[in-house]
Parts: structure tokens; C-alpha cells; sequence
């Protein structure tokens, strides 16, 4: 019996934190939360009062938010070498942060049709769509991964929002992100990750999967 429990729809953010915990490679057990009533009863949401998916239990440790996940398996599990040496630790933080915050924004508030108006990009943290893309764009192309010539637990993060992006439009298809989302998706942990929630949806009802 496992002490770690992903909380998860397998359509969700949840498939990062899959991801890595096909690459940290400990055992753990899947809940599969469907989305609606499930999600925000009081019994899940002891688990994360947002109501929202993923969570991890670990023991008596609740991580929820997907970047955090991702931090968090890479220390609690150095073995897999994942997270940063001090060398790397510096573009590691820079750009899992870049990640969950402007990138995360500026891709949601696009989708939404939200424009920031040119005279109030200094007050939006993420400044503008095209700024991050560029910038991300930077970041991807400085070395191999994104920490630096080694793959670490920030590739995770930062590779899955640019495969989300590349797959439902929402990012450019622009040749270094296909080319850094070519590199990451070829990883056994990664395809592993993929083909167990691929088979969690085909047995979800539709009405529970999102
Ligand atoms: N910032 C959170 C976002 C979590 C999130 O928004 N999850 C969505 C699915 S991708 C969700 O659970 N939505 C259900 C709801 O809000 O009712 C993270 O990075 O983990």
C-alpha cells in the first residue's frame, strides 16, 4: 500500500503532475475526481479547498498546484534527479515561476478574448501575449532543457504548458516549441504518464470528464 495519492481527471492540469510522477517512477494510487459536485464536496475539499484537480497526498503532506507538484516530487525524491543543482537552480525557479504566472495568464486571458490595452501593459504582470511568447521563446532555445543540458522537473512544468498550448492553439506553433515539446514528449515516463490517462478517459462517463 502506497502513502502517495494523485488526485486527478485525466482532463486536467492533472496530467502534468502524472507526468511526474511517472518520472520520479515511486508508486502511487490514482483518484479520479470527476468534475462538478464530486470535485467541490467537503470531502475533496479537504484535500484542496479550491476544488480543484491535482492534489497529491503524501503521507500527511497535501501539495496542490501543479508547478509546486512538480517542485516538490523532485526534492522529496532526489534520487530521480530532477530537481536542480546549484547551477541550474537559478533558470530552474526563473522559468517554472515564468510558467505559472505570466505565461499561464497571458494564455488564459488570450483564449478568454481578454486584450490588455497597450497603455495598461505596465501594470499586467505578464505585459503582453506576444512579449511571453518571445521571451519563452528565449528560454527554450538557450540550451537543450530548460535549466540548462539536463532535464529536470522544470521541463515538466514548462514543457506541458507548451504542449497544451501547441495542441489546442492556444500557444504559436513556432518551431523551437515544437521542437523542445518533440523532445520531452519522447520520454518513456512521459508516453508511460499519457497512455494511463488516456485509458482514465475512456472509462470516465462524458458528462464526468469535463
Ligand atoms: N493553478 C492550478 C489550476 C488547477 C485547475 O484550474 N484545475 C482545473 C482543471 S485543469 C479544475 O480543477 N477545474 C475544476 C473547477 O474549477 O471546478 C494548478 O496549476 O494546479
Amino acid at each position: 500500500m502506497t502513502d502517495l495519492v494523485l488526485y486527478t481527471n485525466p482532463m486536467s492540469r492533472g496530467r502534468i503532475a502524472r507526468v511526474m510522477l511517472e518520472e520520479v517512477a515511486v508508486p502511487y494510487r490514482t483518484e479520479i475526481v470527476t468534475y462538478g459536485p464530486a470535485m467541490k464536496s467537503l470531502d475533496y475539499r479537504s484535500v484542496n479547498p479550491m476544488g480543484k484537480v491535482p492534489a497529491i497526498k503524501h503521507g500527511a503532506t497535501i501539495v496542490t498546484e501543479c508547478a509546486a507538484i512538480c517542485a516538490y516530487l523532485a526534492e522529496t525524491f532526489p534520487e530521480a534527479g530532477l530537481a536542480p543543482t546549484a547551477d541550474e537552480r537559478g533558470a530552474y525557479f526563473r522559468w517554472m515561476f515564468f510558467a505559472a504566472g505570466p505565461l499561464e495568464a497571458a494564455v488564459t486571458n488570450r483564449s478568454l478574448g481578454i486584450n490588455v490595452p497597450e497603455d495598461r501593459r505596465r501594470m499586467v504582470g505578464y505585459g503582453s501575449f506576444e512579449s511571453v511568447m518571445d521571451t519563452l521563446e528565449y528560454a527554450v532555445s538557450a540550451t537543450s532543457y530548460i535549466a540548462g543540458k539536463r532535464f529536470t522537473a522544470a521541463d515538466v512544468y514548462v514543457g506541458s504548458h507548451i504542449g497544451w498550448g501547441l495542441q489546442f492553439g492556444s500557444i504559436e506553433k513556432r518551431p523551437a516549441f515544437e521542437a523542445y515539446c518533440r523532445r520531452l514528449t519522447a520520454r518513456p515516463a512521459w508516453q508511460r504518464a499519457n497512455a494511463l490517462d488516456d485509458a482514465a478517459m475512456a472509462e470516465l462517463p462524458q458528462a464526468a470528464a469535463g
